[in-house]
Parts: structure tokens; sequence; C-alpha cells
């Protein structure tokens, strides 16, 4: 029987037989200086660059708190064993733990400080509720790497997201360099939406949240987008931010060095833009990784 989803506009379409370049139809930024933190300039960064550092956004005994207790989850066995619990490719190692917002009370406290919601609010022009948290540790030596990807491509795939109106935020526990994993984005790729060849695996985030295959783009469209906009890598001390935009090309290395390159990473997606069914994917993932509870954060 065809229900109204079958006729729903998928203006992003995805994980068909053929790669191809489509524009970004939506706004970057949805309201303006007046609606919160980020001042006019920083706006004009935001929108041209689709990302936006923010230095000290948390102290020193803040990263150590946070620290301590994430790193704490990683010996409880129990949480080790879980599903929200990621362990690296080719490692015993703890790749990533999601719904840290859940998991600690001092990220879930930190999500609704008003520099961090209240700079996602005035960038999404609207109220908004987590979409996905999870905390990165890429220890050293050990950490694979997050190839190159949009993470929207993702989540209208697999979670649903209608239109590109989320923004994430990654807080950062170490020091990030260029030698231990930082975060590398293009900027202004968020302005091209690559619609990715290949349909979506069943159950496909049990393996792609430890190497994403399905939804990267080709050599090809990468080196294309590289020749457009280069690659910034994210470096600074621990406390240091980045907020990017849901369509950012972005990606991190792998971490041979010693210093493990741990962050927080926060989304937030506007109460406007909740998730549907997904549009390349036969069941939504599971709620630890694309929320279903729409409540905004307050
Ligand atoms: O699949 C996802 O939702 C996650 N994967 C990556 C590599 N980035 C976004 C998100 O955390
Ligand atoms: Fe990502």
């Amino acid at each position: 029987m065809t229900t109204a989803a079958d006729y729903r506009a998928d203006v992003y379409p995805t994980r068909s037989d053929a790669e191809e370049w489509l524009p970004r139809l939506d706004p970057v930024v949805w309201s303006d200086a007046s609606a919160g933190p980020i001042d006019a300039d920083g706006l004009k960064r935001f929108d041209a660059a689709g990302y936006l550092a923010i230095d000290e956004l948390i102290t020193a005994e803040q990263v150590r708190a946070l620290r301590d207790e994430l790193v704490g989850l990683c010996s409880d066995e129990r949480l080790r064993a879980d599903e929200r619990t990621v362990i690296e490719p080719t490692s015993e190692q703890v790749r990533s733990i999601f719904e840290v917002h859940v998991l600690s009370p001092l990220v879930a406290e930190l999500i609704r400080d008003e520099r961090v919601v209240g700079r996602a609010r005035q960038l999404l022009g609207s109220d908004v509720y987590v979409h996905q948290s999870r905390v990165n540790f890429k220890p050293g030596f050990a950490g694979k790497e997050f190839y190159w990807h949009s993470d929207f491509e993702t989540w209208h795939a697999e979670d649903g997201m209608p239109r590109m109106r989320a923004v994430s935020i990654s807080i950062s526990l170490t020091d990030n360099y260029t030698y231990n994993g930082a975060l590398m984005i293009m900027p202004g790729s968020h302005q091209t939406y690559v619609s990715c060849a290949g349909a979506t695996p069943e159950d496909n985030y049990k393996t792609s949240l430890r190497q994403q295959e399905i939804g990267t783009p080709s050599h090809e469209a990468l080196a294309g987008l590289y020749a457009q906009h280069g690659i910034d890598t994210l470096v600074g001390p621990a406390g240091g931010a980045t907020m990017f935009d849901s369509n950012c090309m972005h990606g991190s290395n792998g971490n041979i060095s010693p210093l493990a390159r741990s962050n927080i990473f926060v989304v937030f997606n506007s109460v406007d833009n909740a998730c549907q069914q997904p549009y390349a994917a036969r069941q939504p993932r599971p709620s630890f990784i694309g929320a279903r509870d729409f409540t905004p954060v307050r």
C-alpha cells in the first residue's frame, strides 16, 4: 500500500547507483547576531566556511573533570559490552561511547550551557534537541581514522533527517596537533551535497561506526572538493571547540602519535527538522545514534 511517506519529497537523494553533486538548498545560518552569542562577523565566517572555532570554551579544570569521568566510563565492563560502546577496528581499545549526554551528568550540564546550546539555537534559528552525542577517544598509537564524509548524508539516509538544519560541536578534551588526528574540514564544502553511490547495507551502523564505507564520496569527488576548498586542520589546546555545519566534508587521520586526541561530539538538530523515516535505509538506526526524543534542550 502506498503511504504519504512514499510521496515525501527527497531533495537530497543519496545511496543510489551513481554519485552526483547537488546544490545545498538550505540556509547555513538561520537567524542573526541579535539571536545569540555569535556576533555578525562570526556568523559571516560560519556561513562562508561552514565552521567556527571557539577558543577556551571550557576551563582546564572542567577538561580534567570531564576527561576523568569519560575515561572512567571506559573501564566500566558493563558499559564496554553495551551497544553504545564502539571498539576500534584493529585493537580492543574503545573508539567511541554514544549517548554521553545521558551517561555523564557533566556532559548533560555542558550541553545546557548557553555558550553551547545558545550558539546552536542561534545558528539553527529555533529550539534544538540532541540528535546524537558521543565521546571519541582516538587513543595514542591505536586511534584509527574517521574517513571523509558529510554527517548530513548519513543522518538523512539512515536517521531520516529531512533538511540541513543541524550543527555539531566538537569539544577538545586533549590538545589537538597536526600529528594526533585533529579534525579536518574542507571550508566551504557544506554548500555542495555529494549524493553517494551504493545502497545502505542492513544494520550498517554495526560496521560504519568503526569504519565508514557506504556514504563516503569517491576519490574523484574528494579531489574535486579539495581543489575548490582546500583542507583546514583544527589544531588547538584542550578546552577549545569547533562548531560545524551538518554538511561539511570532514574527517580525521589515524593517530600514531603517543598523544590521545579525545573529543566530546554533540549534534544539535532543529526541533523543526525532527527525524522521520530514513530516506535511504529500511529502518531507522537505534535511538542511541539517532534520537527519537525531540524534547528541546532547556
Ligand atoms: O554515523 C554517524 O552518525 C557518525 N559518524 C561519523 C563519522 N560522524 C558523524 C556521526 O558521529
Ligand atoms: Fe562526522
